[in-house]
């Protein structure tokens, strides 16, 4: 059971490009379901964010998109801030670290640690671009990971296995600006003494047994390892100035001043809010509740990293929770940026409200493993428990009330088992889902409800009030009446993930105030009386048509059209990186798919045409080849292809055939061969080519 007092925060996205819903499912949604659950327990919970402006993930950046980091940062911070708002996501501030207030917070703790003989210099290796003229920390360098082998481990970090790297560590390293290969020079940084915490670290997560088991698992294993000392500062221009004279030209390591962005957005509002010092009461306070949302990703920073900092400064209370969530998959395979195969939280809200994102996000949560954003299930689950349950229960139950009680909530009269019953599941609802939520379960939390939805709609078919409006009128008058208890009783309980239908549902009921300032505990309250002349019934979730769907499975893995924030370049939490060339990998992930399979977006993403052959040629010394010029629509192309035992050249024009019209060109025997055509054998292993079976016109679509 967390204090009185909350202090909430979500990590802090890199200013670097726009939001995808691994962001969402990963660390925002979390909080802000958190938040608003703790808000109607009456708990005293701020939410604060922000995002991270500064280190290589920006300047990288910046530089691709040609512009300045600060212009960079002040463009993704407002559309960062304006979908996660669309999104219903909450926050008391949300600052960024590239202001003023952060700056000074940042060295003031920089210099507090430095005081305490926290940091010592060192001389070391650091890779250097020659070329670029600099030298190359963190993520401008990427290459093999020492520890797992994975190849595009990146200088700071490998995505793959989660270890901390120093970018000298990688095999292979290669400059990520330029793509060559970096020498290795001689520099100073500061390097914070992890090893000095790595004892009171290690008794102190010995106090955190109810953690979730995969933070504790990582956290047991980077002590089992052995902690390291870490260099806090780095070798670049744009960042937060060591406070050192002898530091002159660094700045210090974005994750050790991005972390004390909690503290300095936490100072702004109470700043905003006209008491400067109401940041204390959370900071300063042993007793306030410390609450770090995030992807595992960033485990090590805020369960290791962060708390060693804290101790080490020695004013401010150490984090009580870090429910650190798995990642969310697209259509089975890892989200990526570079490659586009990422959902875009503003392009969704384009097409759909957030109720259904939130609600589904919060069905799927990767809390224990990761797991898998499927379109179909979106729809499915849209569909099926919101529209057909949920929704249906509300709509159905305030429809009649309107149309046959004049919108009259009418008197329960006799109370029978049934309603009885109804009436108690609403009394045990309260503790049931508010535990799920308290103990960060929220998918638990929606299986809750889901039963709750059923037994609701059950009771309404049961009661058939449509029937007992004739022959039974108290019976239909009492089912009405524990509907409308029921109705109210669930705008408050799923607030918490789906606040925008709530709202309207409190208004349909017309209720006073607004549901996000109820009570928890009142929410099995028989709330509407008797007479209670509610609102207007409107439908709340409507359903996803199958062609709806179809288009954004067809989205995934495109270029992003050069959209704000999901441009090539333009990446979340991902690392910038060249666009790949391949077909994504099958998926494997889900156990009842075999293991071959591939999903619908991924055969979308081969672009497979009806061609013509305008000419064929037979290739010098290679007696099976051909070379062919084939039209596709207006273009031309050529192609290289092993056909040329069974088909003479001459035959073969005017004929149409099926090419792969998006392969990456290759070169055979010299020539570059710019697709490929698709032919089957025959029981001899003889290729024959695949042709339409009619008129079909070149350039035509393969589907
Ligand atoms: N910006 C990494 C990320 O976006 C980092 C989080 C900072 S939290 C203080 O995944
Ligand atoms: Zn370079």
């Amino acid at each position: 059971m967390p204090t009185e007092r909350i202090l909430v925060t979500d990590a802090l996205p890199y200013a670097n490009g726009g939001l995808h819903l691994g962001h969402v499912a990963g660390s925002h949604l979390p909080g802000d379901i958190y938040v608003r659950y703790q808000r109607l327990k009456g708990r005293d919970v701020i939410h604060i964010g922000g995002t991270d402006d500064h280190g290589v993930p920006i300047t990288l950046a910046a530089e691709r998109e040609g512009i300045s980091p600060q212009e960079l940062v002040g463009k993704y911070y407002q559309s960062i801030a304006r979908s996660l708002e669309r999104a219903g996501i909450v926050f008391d501030n949300f600052s960024q670290t590239s202001r003023p207030i952060h700056h000074e917070t940042a060295r003031a703790f920089f210099t507090r640690l430095y005081e305490r003989g926290w940091f010592v210099p060192r001389e070391t290796d650091q890779l250097y671009c020659v070329k670029d003229q600099r030298f190359l920390p963190d993520r401008y360098v990427e290459g093999t990971c020492p520890h797992c082998g994975y190849p595009r481990a990146r200088g700071d970090q490998c995505e793959s296995c989660g270890t901390l790297l120093d970018a000298i560590q990688l095999i292979d390293p290669k400059c990520q600006i330029c793509f060559t290969i970096p020498e290795v020079r001689k520099t100073t940084h500061w390097y914070f003494l992890l090893t000095r915490a790595e004892q009171d670290l290690a008794a102190w997560l010995e106090t955190k047994s109810h953690w979730k088991d995969n933070v504790r698992h990582y956290c047991a294993e980077w002590l089992r390892q052995g902690l390291e000392d870490r260099p806090i500062t780095r070798d670049i221009e744009w960042g937060i100035p060591v406070p050192l004279a002898e530091a002159a030209g660094k700045v210090i390591y974005v994750w050790f001043e991005a972390l004390i962005g909690y503290i300095s957005s936490t100072k702004e509002w109470a700043a905003r809010t006209g008491q400067p010092d109401r940041w204390k009461d959370y900071w300063l306070n042993p007793d306030c509740t410390l609450v770090h949302c995030l992807g595992k990703d960033n485990i090590v920073f805020h369960a290791i990293l962060w708390p060693a900092m804290l101790m080490a400064h020695g004013d401010f209370v150490l984090p009580a929770e870090v429910p650190a969530n798995e990642f969310l998959n697209i259509e089975g395979q890892k989200l990526s940026t570079s490659r586009n195969w990422a959902i875009w939280l503003e392009e969704f809200l384009e097409e759909f409200p957030p109720d259904p994102l939130r609600y589904y996000l919060a069905a799927i949560a990767p809390e224990t493993k990761d797991t898998d954003f499927a379109w179909k299930d979106f729809q499915a689950r849209n569909n099926n428990e919101l529209a057909d349950s949920f929704g249906n229960f509300i709509n159905r139950s305030l429809t009649f009330i309107a149309r046959y009680a004049d919108g009259r909530v009418p008197p329960p009269g006799d109370l029978q088992g049934d309603d009885r019953a109804v009436l108690d599941a609403l009394v045990a609802a309260p503790d049931a889902v508010g535990a799920c939520f308290e103990s960060f379960q929220v998918r638990a939390a929606v299986r809750e409800l889901i039963r709750l939805g059923n037994q609701l709609n059950k009771y309404f078919n049961d009661q058939e009030p449509w029937r007992t409006r004739k022959t039974a009128p108290d019976r239909c008058a009492a089912t009405l009446y524990v509907c409308a208890q029921a109705v109210r009783s669930l705008a408050i309980l799923m607030a918490p993930i789906t606040p925008f239908s709530s709202e309207k549902v409190w208004t349909m009921l017309a209720l006073p105030g607004r549901v996000d300032t109820q009570r928890w505990d009142n929410a099995a309250d028989q709330g509407v009386p008797a007479g209670h002349q509610i609102g207007k019934p409107e439908i709340l979730f409507t359903k996803i048509e199958d062609a709806v769907i179809d288009a954004q499975i067809a989205k995934l893995g495109r270029p992003a059209g050069g959209k704000e924030g999901s441009g090539q370049w333009a990446v979340g939490s991902g690392t910038p990186t060249p666009p790949a060339q391949t077909v994504p990998s099958p998926a494997a992930e889900s156990p009842s798919v075999p293991p071959d399979t591939i999903s619908l977006a991924e055969f979308q993403r081969l672009d497979l045409r009806v061609a013509e052959i305008v000419a064929a040629e037979r290739v010098e010394k290679a007696d099976k080849l051909l070379r062919l010029r084939i039209r596709i629509g207006s273009e031309e192309r050529q192609i290289v292809a092993g056909i040329a035992r069974q088909y003479s050249p001459d035959r073969l024009v005017g004929t149409k055939i099926i090419v792969v019209a998006n392969l990456q060109p290759t070169t055979i025997r010299g020539i570059e061969s710019q697709g490929m055509l698709l032919a089957a054998a025959d029981e001899d292993g003889v290729p024959l080519l695949l042709r339409p079976d009619g008129d079909v016109p070149a350039g035509a679509k393969v589907k």
